[in-house]
């Protein structure tokens, strides 16, 4: 195992250990937790931050008293440890109220209900000295392609990211928003179901320039989709704001495991994308490394630890993993065999135009397709050195 610092800059939400297990088919296993607890308990495990609801930390519909109450024990518990708050949300998913949306309901006074209880966390996020304010749209979507006008959802989700986006200018607070997409449940189809679908959403919003994603591993995976793939160009957008990291098995209902439990070799890989940027260079990822997991049904309060615990050893021994793999003079070897540094050379030269490439007989009137066809790449051999790296055994 590897014990973290909080240079690693490793966070939790207070849902994620909090959460009592209790779901679709059975009541919970474990009583709520403190938040003023998870935070010295997740500052011993040598986490940096922690990240919340609005609800998670202040129940929803307490009084305002109460709601100063528990602000102010929060605060204590961060200024006693040094835990920082990053991050914020908001939960506009569990009151039935917003069981059919919160910025997409189809009933009006559920959209500005949401907008202002965005607005009123917002606030708190930017007291707390957040820099991030994620956004999960966990009830925008339907269940029937009768009862949601999809073209007129979008509207109105765009609407209230710009209202919100503008209402942060106004208030001059160093905020920025990360749309975290999900392709379904709780609804049977959520608004926004890729990281793909995302950046389109992102590109048509005035205030775009504020807006970027959080992308979480296990709706990728959900979704059939690689998630590395998904991150690169999330990154290529300079749009990687933030990062839900856990695990997933496959195409199934949300798991939320314990990051690198589901795919392992993806997280290998992930890592390594995120700590040393792309294979051919460019930024890495500069953001928290935040893991939103559940942990199982099974475990009782040490199996909670525990699997925060895990969540940041796995990340480390994969970070250690991937520094050798990019280390190792084979791979690099191996690397130039696959031709992964001349994806990087422009396929026009500097300065030569269309018309010169148009007259380059040996682009293609000259070019032997048939014998550059049989030529070998040596995918595997690469990939089995990542293989061997990522098991510990180079
Ligand atoms: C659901 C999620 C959410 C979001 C959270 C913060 C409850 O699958 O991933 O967690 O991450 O709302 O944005
Ligand atoms: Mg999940
Ligand atoms: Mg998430
Ligand atoms: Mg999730």
């Amino acid at each position: 195992t590897r014990k973290p610092t909080p240079e690693d800059r490793f966070a939790f939400g207070l849902w994620t250990v909090g959460w009592p297990a209790q779901d679709t088919f059975g009541v919970g296993t474990r009583p709520p937790l403190d938040p003023v607890e998870t935070v010295q308990r997740l500052a011993d495990l040598g986490a940096y931050g922690v990240t919340f609801h609005d609800d998670d930390l202040i129940p929803f519909g307490s009084p305002d008293t109460e709601r100063d109450r528990l602000i102010f024990r929060f605060k204590k518990a961060l200024e006693a440890t040094g835990m920082v708050v990053p991050t914020a949300t908001t939960n506009l998913f569990n009151h039935p109220v917003f069981k059919d949306g919160g910025f997409t309901s189809n009933d009006r006074s559920v959209r500005r209900f949401a907008l202002r209880k965005v607005m009123r966390n917002i606030d708190l996020a930017a007291e707390l000295g957040a820099s991030t304010y994620v956004m999960w749209g966990g009830r925008e979507g339907a269940e029937s392609d009768a009862a949601k006008d999809v073209v007129a959802a979008l509207e109105r989700y765009r609407e209230a990211v710009d209202t919100l986006a503008q209402y942060v200018t106004e208030q001059g607070y160093g905020l920025r928003f990360a749309l975290e997409p999900k392709p379904n449940e709780p609804r049977g189809d959520l608004l926004l179901p890729t990281i793909g679908h995302a950046l389109g959403f992102i590109s048509s919003l005035q205030y775009s320039h504020m807006v970027g994603l959080n992308p979480e591993v296990g709706h990728e995976q959900m979704a059939g989709l690689n998630f590395v793939h998904g991150i690169a160009q999330a990154m290529w957008h300079g749009k990687l704001f933030h990062i839900d990291l856990n695990g997933q098995r496959s195409v199934k209902f949300d798991q939320d495991l314990v990051f690198g439990h589901g795919d392992l070799l993806n997280a290998f890989f992930l890592v390594d994308l995120l700590e040393h940027g792309p294979l051919n260079g460019g930024p890495a990822y500069d953001g928290p490394r935040h893991f939103d997991y559940k942990p199982l049904r099974t475990e009782d309060i040490d199996g909670v630890w525990a699997s925060a615990a895990a969540n940041m050893s796995t990340y480390l021994l994969l970070k250690e993993r991937a520094a050798a793999f990019r280390a190792d003079p084979e791979v690099q070897e191996a690397l130039a065999t696959t031709r992964v540094p001349e994806l990087a050379e422009p396929t026009l030269a500097p300065g030569e135009s269309l018309q010169d490439l148009v007259a380059d007989r040996s682009a293609y009137e000259d070019y032997d397709a048939d014998a550059v066809g049989e030529r070998g790449y040596g995918v595997v051999a690469l990939n089995q050195l990542a293989v061997e790296h990522a098991l510990g055994a180079r």
